[in-house]
């Protein structure tokens, strides 16, 4: 690739797979809202509120793939989601559709499917079950995908992410898991096989407990090797396991599933 574009930059996981993604193109470009370290000798550092449709236009143009990091990570007011998961999905696709940009990833999140139990295993055909505005404009993502895969050829892999921290912090993300060097894996594969199509995937590691089947994306030939199963014993050891009943344990989105509507 000539020039790849990670939005979200500044954000955790724009810094780790910055990190991690340097061979990928001759030209890095990072965009986040917020500040971002100082460029490398083949790094861009592009400034761009996800919001502004002429900004992101000029983010885009020129770039040959976009791992779609930016946005509202966390539930927060529809205000505060409609501006950047919304109206910001909206203008990178139209920004791709403009100047060819053809193949994406897009941060999706296990929120799109909170709502299912953990003793459920579920695979990408079940119909989202959002936990949350922030769910809801994560499967508003993936549709919008779907559309500009469907009329315009634009190939998107959406990561339904789980967890995607140094390590685990409770007793969900042993399931939920992902780790960076397994998520760095998956971009290379997504942007490597030679026609992506539009799959939902979901985005954890190799952890011996899990709530995900990606059999139906096997063909990506992804094979995350990191395990919470390492951090259970320290969990175990720090943290009061929940009740039963408490959502943490009873549904795939945790605590997300108990959160009201945020008013601002
Ligand atoms: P983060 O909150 O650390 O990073 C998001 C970045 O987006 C921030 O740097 C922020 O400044 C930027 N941003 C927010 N609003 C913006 C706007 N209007 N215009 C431009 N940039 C804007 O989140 P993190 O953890 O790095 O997640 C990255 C992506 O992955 C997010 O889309 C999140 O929803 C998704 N995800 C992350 C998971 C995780 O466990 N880290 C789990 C599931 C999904
Ligand atoms: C997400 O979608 C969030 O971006 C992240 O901060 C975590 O809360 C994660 O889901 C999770 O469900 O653990």
């Amino acid at each position: 690739m000539k020039r790849l574009l990670i939005t979200g930059a500044a954000g955790n996981l724009g810094i780790e797979m910055r990190a991690r993604l340097q061979d990928m193109a001759d030209t890095l470009r990072l965009a986040d809202i917020g500040a971002i370290d100082a460029a490398g000798p083949n790094e861009e550092i592009h400034q761009c509120d996800l919001g502004d449709a002429a900004a992101v236009d000029a983010m885009v143009e020129g770039c040959d793939g976009i791992v779609h990091l930016g946005g509202q990570s966390t539930e927060a007011s529809w205000a505060t989601i409609r501006h950047a998961n919304f109206d910001g999905v909206y203008n990178l696709y139209e920004a791709c559709r403009k100047h060819a940009c053809n193949r994406v990833v897009f941060a999706s999140s296990n929120h799109a499917i909170g709502f299912y139990r953990q003793d459920q295993v579920i695979d990408n055909s079940v119909y989202p079950r959002p936990d949350g505005l922030y769910g809801v404009s994560k499967v508003f993502g993936e549709m919008m995908a779907s559309v500009y895969h469907d009329k315009f050829g634009i190939e998107t892999a959406s990561l339904r992410i789980g967890s995607s921290f140094p390590e685990p912090r409770n007793h969900r993300m042993l399931s939920t898991w992902l780790s960076f060097d397994d998520l760095a894996q998956l971009i290379r594969r997504i942007f490597d096989v030679p026609r992506l199509g539009c799959p939902v995937i979901y985005g954890a590691s190799a952890n011996t407990a899990t709530f995900w089947d990606n059999s139906r994306t096997a063909w990506i030939g992804w094979s995350p090797r990191d395990n919470a199963e390492a951090f259970r014993a320290k969990i175990d050891a720090t943290m009061e396991k929940p009740a039963a009943d408490a959502p943490d344990v009873v549904y795939q989105g945790g605590g997300f599933t108990a959160d009201g509507i945020h008013q601002e």
